[in-house]
């Protein structure tokens, strides 16, 4: 009776272990495009868009046949059937990637591919929520990359040449050597389960998170404003095809600032501390906001970085409580002149003292057009004040306010070279034409927006080529706090042609002196190229 004689003392046989290296790798991608999406947008994650891509494709009789055999564990049998699917195809793939490397590459180009289709597909996707499982992929082709070179080293009966081509036995067969430790390779696999079960946790603590977040802050609802905005007149939008709405909504409001991920924050347990140069410190949660007298008002943002002519601008409905009642709570004591706030994630900004004691209405805003302030946008609590520009001002996601002075304290963007005070320097942009834009020759309407917050437009005039400045129509005026709109009819001539615009303040004209962003804001005469024909 003899023996069946096994290949040898080592335990997996070598086809399991390429197919390990594929299911790792797989692994890989799926942990690594989790954390990665994580961080972009709950559209972005692959296996919920792979999973909704799969129901949609379905075909009804399997449906049925899925709900009737597992009910309400049918979304549980769909996962367990995809990761099988998965496990079965990556083993597969680690197998063809030992055979021959290329056919592994075009495996997992081609997975890769099926991802961001599927997260692409899915309704109200952006190009950029294919990020994630693209670095997803390449982490995996790496790994990939990185096991099967470990197995090549140590494989006693297959070997490769240079480019990766297999082949048996031969004279390149390193026989007894190799096989003698398949060390390389398990430490390759473990650091790749390792790193794919990291993310793929790292990644469902944040994405779990910030459902949270998102679903308290669905959940809340405010009371009626004690102080109701102003009603909005007809005539405030220039309705003319190409200008911004006078009334930024939230999903276009532009936004700016250092969060690499955006802060998640929990309502309940959200806290602003008053404090420093003040008589009394106070302490306010979110309910004691809910429990006071808000106020609701309309207020245009504006940011230092904005060039002359750019987007960096909106106007919106804040609903919060006034800055100002706070702080005759906390009564700031002499020679303090400035309010340092700062945000959970250590941003901070440097705002005038008088500026939120005066009548304007300086807001901790808890809603911005009627919904709570969206996540991006500072949610739960974030800072608004007219006249400011955003860096020295609108804190988002506030929690703490230090009253002091400018000569003691110095705020995040003032360490970076911008100026300590930020007043919004008056501007007009011309929106119709666009740049560069192709438009009929005759009678045309041209127009755009203009901004002085908290000093008011009176003025905006409009020049064509070397013509003569003349005085275009202002939209209604809303509030000093708001921007305005302006038009104006013109006669083109064909052929190329540059618009000017130009814009006063109580003050007078807006000036034409060029200035950069850096350090207080850009300022110049919005100038458009432009073609009749
Ligand atoms: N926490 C925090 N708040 C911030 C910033 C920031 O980087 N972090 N940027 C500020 C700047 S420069 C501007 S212009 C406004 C922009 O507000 P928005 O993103 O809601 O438009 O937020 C301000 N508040
Ligand atoms: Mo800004």
């Amino acid at each position: 009776m003899k023996a069946v004689r096994t290949s040898s003392r080592s335990a997996p046989s070598l086809k399991a272990l390429p197919m390990l290296a594929g299911i790792l790798a797989a692994g890989l991608v799926l942990g690594v495009a989790e954390l990665v999406g994580a961080f972009f947008s709950s559209r972005s994650a692959p296996l919920i868009a792979l999973g909704s891509t799969f129901i949609d494709f379905t075909p009804s009789w399997l449906k049925d046949f899925a709900i009737d055999t597992f009910g309400t564990n049918d979304k549980a049998a769909l996962f367990v059937g995809m990761a099988v699917t998965i496990v079965v195809l990556a083993a597969i793939l680690g197998y063809l990637a030992w055979r021959r490397w290329i056919l592994g590459v075009a495996g997992v180009l081609v997975m890769g591919a099926v991802m961001v289709a599927a997260v692409i597909s899915r309704a109200g996707a952006a190009s950029q929520d294919a990020v994630p499982s693209i670095i997803g992929t390449l982490a995996g082709l790496a790994a990939l990359r990185w096991m099967i070179r470990m197995l090549h080293r140590t494989s006693p009966i297959v070997d490769t040449n240079d480019d990766g081509a297999f082949s048996t036995g031969g004279s390149h067969s390193v026989g007894g050597k190799a096989g003698v430790s398949r060390r390389g390779f398990f430490a390759a696999a473990g650091v790749t389960a390792v790193v794919a079960a990291a993310a793929a946790v790292g990644g469902a603590v944040v994405s779990g998170v910030r459902n949270t977040v998102n679903v308290a802050r669905e959940r809340l609802s405010f009371p009626a404003p004690a102080s109701p905005a102003l009603p909005v007149p007809a005539g405030v939008d220039v309705d003319l095809y190409g200008v911004d709405r006078w009334l930024t909504p939230n999903s276009e409001f532009y936004r700016i600032d250092t969060a690499l991920q955006v802060p998640t924050i929990d309502v309940d347990t959200w806290e602003l501390r008053i404090h420093g140069m003040v008589e009394e410190e106070v302490r306010v949660t979110f309910q004691d906001l809910l429990d006071s007298e808000l106020i609701e008002r309309h207020i245009t943002l504006t940011c230092v970085s904005n060039p002359v002519g750019g987007e960096l601008a909106g106007n919106a409905k804040w609903l919060g409580y006034p800055i100002r009642k706070l702080l005759e709570r906390a009564r700031p004591t002499d020679g303090a002149d400035m309010v340092l706030s700062t945000s959970t994630d250590g941003f901070s900004a440097s705002t005038p003292l008088p500026i939120l004691q005066d009548d304007r209405d300086a807001i901790l805003a808890v809603a911005m057009n009627d919904e709570p302030l969206p996540l991006e946008h500072g949610y739960p609590v974030r800072m608004v004040v007219p006249g400011l520009y955003g860096y020295v001002s609108a804190t988002k996601w506030v929690v703490d306010l230090e009253v002091t002075r400018f000569a003691d304290a110095t705020a995040y963007w003032t360490d970076r070279g911008w100026s300590e005070r930020g007043p919004i320097k008056t501007q007009s942009r011309v929106e119709v034409p666009r740049a560069f834009a192709k438009v009929p020759a005759g009678t045309a309407r041209v127009g755009g927006t203009a901004w002085a917050q908290h000093r008011g437009i009176e003025r905006v005039e409009v020049q064509i080529d070397d013509g003569p400045w003349e005085e275009a129509t202002l939209a209604a005026e809303y509030t000093v706090d708001t921007w305005r709109q302006w038009s104006h009819e013109v006669q083109l001539e064909p052929g190329s042609h540059q618009i000017r615009c130009r814009a006063y303040d109580v003050e007078g004209v807006q000036t034409e002196e060029r200035a950069d962003t850096v350090p207080d804001g850009a300022s110049g005469w919005h100038t458009v190229q432009f073609t009749a024909e």
